[in-house]
């Protein structure tokens, strides 16, 4: 009989009981058995040697919620404090209050968990207050059980390839932002890598798209988390987090990737 079901597959790496690698999958049936060992190649290929492997699949149906890709713009901007001010600019054009913007500057620069390390999910903070409201504080909530379609992943890695952008996290960082653009209150989300040679970041919206900025922290620097900004009036946290956690979600047509911009004529744009 032929499986027509999607799988999710997810990946998590640790050694001595620290995480040090994780990625996820969506496919379809036949292509489970090649997935799996990427996957495990891709956790062996760290320079920390992994002791503890472990792979999840899991029947997500034979229809995902398929959505359209968040349309990609880089905005040239060489210093990070002039960009976190463009990025300020942004979300106050989207409502989002000076005081929440802050705070979410403050949470990415310190680390969120109460410890000050980074959390391993994001933040959900109410887009008015600035107040927090993801129900654990130390791991954040995770956005999971999205992937790219074959054919658009393909499409998506060669046209932000076009732009110079062909680093694996790019992609993977769209799938992501597209996901929560579309959750139900969300307004937009803020990030930034943990990573301390990884400097890019960005701030996403369906309104504005995916919107680049590739020094939005300092090289060196490990702190690093997302924030999705909701609307208090309409999010129903408890719902937003079961679709961020368990809903499964094809990106199943890549956006349009902009050259880049200087902010100037992108924030004209916007007005
Ligand atoms: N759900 C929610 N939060 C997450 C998730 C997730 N699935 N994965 C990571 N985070 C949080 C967590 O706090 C991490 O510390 C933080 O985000 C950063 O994660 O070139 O690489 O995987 O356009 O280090 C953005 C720019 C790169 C990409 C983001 O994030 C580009 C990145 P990292
Ligand atoms: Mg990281």
């Amino acid at each position: 009989m032929i499986d027509q079901n999607f799988y999710s597959i997810r990946m998590h790496a640790s050694a001595l009981g620290l995480h040090i690698s994780g990625a996820e999958r969506i496919v379809s049936a036949e292509k489970t058995d090649r997935t799996v060992s990427e996957l495990i190649g891709r956790a062996k290929s760290k320079e920390c040697r992994p002791d503890r492997i472990t792979v999840a699949i899991e029947s997500v149906g034979t229809m995902p919620r398929a959505l359209k890709a968040l349309d990609v713009v880089t905005l040239d901007v060489s210093e990070t404090s002039r960009a976190r001010l463009v990025v300020t600019d942004i979300l106050s054009h989207l409502d989002v209050a000076d005081s929440a913007i802050a705070q979410a500057m403050h949470w990415l620069s310190n680390g969120a968990a109460p410890s000050g390390d980074n959390m391993r999910g994001a933040l959900i903070m109410d887009a008015s207050t600035g107040e927090r409201l993801e129900p654990d504080q130390t791991r954040g909530v995770r956005a999971s059980r999205f992937d790219w379609s074959e054919e658009e992943g393909t499409l998506i890695r060669k046209k932000l390839a076009e732009q110079g952008l062909s680093h694996f996290r790019t992609s993977e960082a769209l799938a992501l932002a597209s996901k929560i653009a579309h959750g139900p209150g969300v307004i937009a989300e803020l990030c930034w890598s943990d990573d301390p040679d990884y400097t890019a970041g960005y701030v996403a919206s369906l309104r504005t798209g995916y919107v680049r900025f590739p020094f939005l922290k300092p090289l060196g620097s490990k702190k690093g988390g997302r924030t999705v900004f909701v609307d208090p009036r309409s999010a129903d946290i408890p719902s937003l987090i079961r679709y961020l956690e368990t809903e499964a979600v094809l990106i199943s047509e890549a956006g349009i990737c902009n050259p880049a911009k200087d902010p100037g004529s992108f924030l004209a744009g916007l007005a």
